[in-house]
């Protein structure tokens, strides 16, 4: 016991040495026997910083503190029958790390790698390796340090393909220094894990497939399933064999997945051209497969999910299934069982064949899933999308249940990131909402890929960490990881691999994020532009700019990335990502020039982006959903309301203004088309005097022209020369208007008695072609005291929150109090509602209340749902805007305040009434501006037992909706 709790604390503190650089290794708790060595002791970070980043993430890796040096010679000895894969890339590995010269037997010269064998265990053993125990089929050891005097590596792997992911880690733990002193214990928590290419669209090329083949080598993938959705000969052609040039690529794939460890697997989908009954049909198919597996394939797939259950395609297949779920589950259990005899007759090598079954993405049992789980022979396997065809989650329980109902291990066919579905968009997301379990608990792990080929490979990547180590994974460090494997090194197209990436980051399983990186940006941005903090702002805009910049120039950055294949592959969504970013720089430079009072310098910002959102609205494919769009969308509102554009009174597009009547105009803001016309004028009509000039317009068109409250009925631009000017906005800016709007955030209000100060926001609005200043004023009645800020400064075209704080002095008798707020001219009047300090237990849950209600929408909701004090219970109204629930307390009491927990279907309005007999009732508090969510009500009711909330207004067209109702007495003092 002793022992076990010291290996337990060193491999504790291993972990936590390199948690940070590998984001934190999953601690070896999981792990299969012995997971560290007994004398781990932990070392300084400093030296542990060697060790790069690993991916897929091993389940368990001690540092050891020093590092190996590589020279220009090195002794390899690989036991005899090494896997010689292996063997090959680890010389590869030396040769790129500048080693020239290997020596294959000892004693050589150099560090030795040591690679299987007795000599392997041996080093490994005094390395301090934990013993193989039960590692897992595709595990491997590996070792680094002085082993006799003489620098060592040694790796050892279980099943055939161990050893060479065990070089595969060698490879990343390879760097100019060295190989870094290390111990790792690793091991595939999925047995079967790869990657479909399955998508609808042109298939990949020979050479996109060999080049995915190395990639899944590198990230410790084992299978590649072969099934394109536009390849005939897999499908209607399925009797014909592939001509001469797909043959030959398929022996060449097949070697090159050899070389990978990556089981080259073929999947057919014959049903739609075949005769299922017919025994000479299923010969075709067997010798089908012969002839695939002659050419290298070494794992079969049946597909029967596009098919119908009432249309056969022979006469003889009606007559011996019927028709109906279970009769097409007969038939496809009856081909599938004579595939998988002639497979296990001829082939004995094969991998055990699958089957997709028509219902494959449905939930627990149906009648085709019964049928199909009682006739399929007991070694086949069924594939699966999870629950739906693209699910947002896989839970280990939905796995356990179609387990359940197919009696038999499931092949999880995850459909992401294909796109065939979605041609718009390209999912560069990680891999996200699939429980561990679903890993370790199917037979495999495969997930479709894209069209893109290079593209797939950011969420690939992450999707092979996650079935490598189901438990250790971290979807965000993957995905970076993933990026930087992408970009190969290069820096500058790494950041603008993170903006595509990024910008392309939202799907199904991961709605809410979209442009993550750039969200908090663009808040900042707006937030700072609020503000007279001019530092502020530009720091905000420097940094959203740099990253547009970093989008605008992502085509030319991503040129040579994956050879160039990316750019290629995702043209059309790097190049809206480039759009967007031009336009983002020229939204953020319009912004700033405004808030530096430049409208000129606006004005040409404001029309250099027409062009580009046209362009960005031309585009068929969608980039940034949500965001991007949006952040254009505010950035030009923000702007209409600066110039003035979208006031009340301008005019849009043409060259003259009529007012209703004649009003004092302070200024006047004008906008033309610059260029090619001639300046011309602006004119005012002034009431029984007619058109006066009023001053010339700038040709670069802006012009803001002080008019010192002129009144006027009427205004218009006069052209100057043969060629008017073309206007698109001419703003009056009004004398006889308020400087500035006001609104309240509430205009009710609870405020505790002596208690802490009620904190709400005033809104002002600039309503002027300039900054407006002033103060606001808040005329509080007795017994009540505001704060607000001494002066406040509204940025043209925007809107300023300024914080009002309330207190209520401990003498205050309750009740409500009117509080009127003022700006410029404005006057609005928040209703402070004070009530008294409130305290012990919740008297809607005390023993002998009961809850009762107008009405319960079902059974389900019923009124004491709401008096439980359970979140996840609540009571429901039946729809209609009146309605109440009312608590009768187990005996009156003097409540000062409910506490009310919405649903969704809450009250915007809504009244708390109180009656001491139930019949004769009073309206202690109602609220008008009701926003869900948790509200708290404050009042004075003495002498409650029956306490209601009365419905008025309904926030949604259902009924009302409530989780909980507390509430509390009047404290004594
Ligand atoms: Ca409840």
């Amino acid at each position: 016991m002793r022992l076990a709790g010291r290996r337990r604390t060193a491999a504790a503190l291993a972990v936590a040495v390199i948690s940070g650089l590998l984001g934190g290794a999953q601690p070896a708790a999981a792990a299969p026997g012995d997971p560290a060595s007994p004398a781990g002791t932990a070392r300084d970070p400093e030296s542990a910083a060697a060790v790069p980043p690993l991916w897929p993430r091993p389940q368990s890796v001690r540092a050891g503190g020093g590092v190996l040096p590589l020279g220009h010679e090195a002794t390899v000895v690989a036991a005899p029958g090494t896997d010689p894969y292996a063997a090959a890339l680890l010389k590869d590995v030396l040769r790129d790390a500048g080693v020239r010269t290997v020596h294959d037997a000892l004693p050589g010269r150099g560090p030795v790698f040591l690679l299987g064998g007795p000599g392997a265990g041996r080093a490994l053993h005094a390395l301090r390796a934990a013993e193989t125990g039960d590692l897992p089929r595709g595990g491997y050891r590996l070792a680094s340090g002085e082993v006799a005097g003489r620098a060592t590596v040694a790796l050892d792997g279980t099943g055939d393909d161990g050893l060479f992911h065990g070089v595969q880690t060698l490879r990343q733990l390879v760097t100019g220094d060295g190989v870094p002193h290390v111990v790792v214990r690793d091991w595939p928590g999925t047995a079967v894990r790869g990657t479909t290419e399955g998508f609808y669209g042109t298939p990949w090329t020979h050479r996109q497939r060999m080049e995915q083949l190395d990639f899944m080598g590198r990230t410790k993938q084992n299978r590649y399933l072969y099934a394109p959705g536009d390849d005939p000969y897999r499908q209607a052609m399925w009797r014909e064999a592939y001509p001469a040039v797909q043959r030959a690529e398929f022996r060449e794939l097949a070697e090159h997945a050899r070389r990978n460890h990556v089981v080259l697997a073929w999947a057919v989908a014959p049903a739609q051209s075949m005769c299922l009954s017919d025994d000479g049909d299923i010969r075709a198919l067997n010798r089908k497969i012969d002839a695939m597996w002659a050419l290298g394939v070494r794992a079969f797939q049946l597909q029967f999910q596009d098919v119908s259950y009432s249309e056969w395609h022979c006469g003889k297949d009606a007559r011996a299934f019927g028709s109906g779920p279970a009769a097409a589950a007969k038939a496809h259990a009856r081909v599938a069982d004579a595939v998988a005899r002639h497979l296990a007759d001829r082939h004995p090598g094969a991998e055990q064949l699958s089957v997709v079954p028509t219902e494959y993405y449905q939930d627990g049992p149906t009648d085709y899933r019964r049928a199909l789980a009682a006739e399929l022979d007991d070694g086949i396997r069924v594939g699966w999308t999870g629950v739906g065809v693209v699910p947002r989650t896989i839970t280990g329980r939905e796995l356990a249940e179609t387990r359940e109902a197919f009696g038999r291990p499931l092949v999880t066919m995850d459909n992401y990131p294909v796109n065939d579905w979605a041609q718009d968009r390209i999912f560069l997301g990680p891999y996200t909402g699939r429980d561990p379990a679903v890993a370790g608990g199917s037979a495999a792990l495969l997930v479709n890929a894209m069209e893109q080929a290079s593209a797939s490979r950011i969420p690939l990547f992450t999707a092979a960490d996650f079935a490598w180590n189901p438990k250790g994974y971290r979807p965000q460090e993957s995905w970076r990881a993933a990026l930087d494997d992408l970009a190969g090194g290069d820096a500058r197209a790494r950041e603008a691999l993170g903006a595509l990436a990024g910008n392309d980051a939202s799907s199904i399983l991961s709605p809410d994020t979209e442009s993550a990186y750039l969200r908090p940006l663009m808040d900042e941005f707006w937030r700072t532009r609020a503000t007279t903090d001019a530092q502020a702002q530009e720091r905000a805009a420097d940094a959203l700019r740099s990253a547009f910049a970093v989008m605008r120039e992502a085509p030319g950055r991503l040129d040579s990335t994956a050879g160039g294949d990316l750019a290629d592959e995702v043209r059309p969504w790097l190049d809206q990502l480039s759009r967007y970013g031009h336009a983002g720089e020229k939204a953020v430079d319009m912004l700033l020039a405004q808030s530096r009072g430049d409208g000129q310098a606006a004005w040409d910002a404001s029309l250099a982006l027409e062009p580009l959102r046209e362009r960005l609205s031309a585009s068929r494919v969608t980039v940034g959903k949500g965001v991007l769009g949006a952040f254009l969308d505010r950035a030009e509102k923000e702007s209409r309301a600066w110039t003035g554009a979208d006031r009340a009174g301008a005019g849009k597009g043409g060259d003259t203004v009529r007012l209703a009547g004649p009003r004092p105009v302070t200024a006047v803001t004008t906008m033309t088309e610059p260029g090619h016309t001639s300046p011309g004028h602006l004119e005012g009509h002034v009431p029984g005097e007619g058109w006066r000039r009023l001053a010339p317009l700038s040709a670069g068109g802006w012009t803001q022209t002080d008019v010192k409250e002129l009144t006027v009925d009427a205004l218009r631009v006069a052209p100057d020369g043969p060629r008017p000017p073309a206007v698109r906005a001419l703003v009056p800016w009004f004398a006889d208007e308020p400087a500035a709007g006001l609104a309240l955030d509430r205009e009710q209000a609870g405020a505790e008695i002596g208690g802490a100060p009620l904190r709400t926001d005033v809104r002002l609005t600039a309503q002027r072609p300039g900054e407006v200043r002033g103060e606001l004023t808040a005329r509080a009645p007795a017994g009540i005291e505001v704060r607000v800020p001494q002066r406040t400064t509204v940025p043209r075209g925007t809107r300023a929150t300024v914080p009002v704080e309330v207190t209520v002095p401990e003498d205050t008798p309750s009740g409500e109090y009117r509080v009127p707020l003022a700006f410029a001219g404005q006057e609005s009047t928040l209703t402070v509602r004070a009530f008294p300090r409130t305290g012990g237990p919740d008297l809607v849950r005390a023993p002998g209340a009961k809850a009762s209600a107008s009405g319960e929408e079902t059974a389900d909701f019923p009124a004491s749902a709401a008096a439980d004090g359970d979140g996840a219970t609540r009571w429901s109204s039946p729809t209609g805007p009146d309605a109440w629930w009312q608590v009768e307390l187990a005996r009156p009491a003097r409540v000062g305040q409910v506490v009310l927990h919405w649903q969704d279907a809450y009250a915007t309005s809504y009244r708390v009434q109180v009656s001491s007999d139930g019949v004769t009732w009073h309206t202690a508090a109602t609220v008008t501006d009701g926003r869900g969510g948790r509200e708290t009500v404050g009042l004075d009711a003495k002498d409650t037992r029956f306490l209601r909330i009365r419905g008025d207004e309904r926030a949604t067209r259902f009924g009302y909706s409530l989780f909980t109702v507390e509430a509390y007495a009047v404290a004594d003092r």
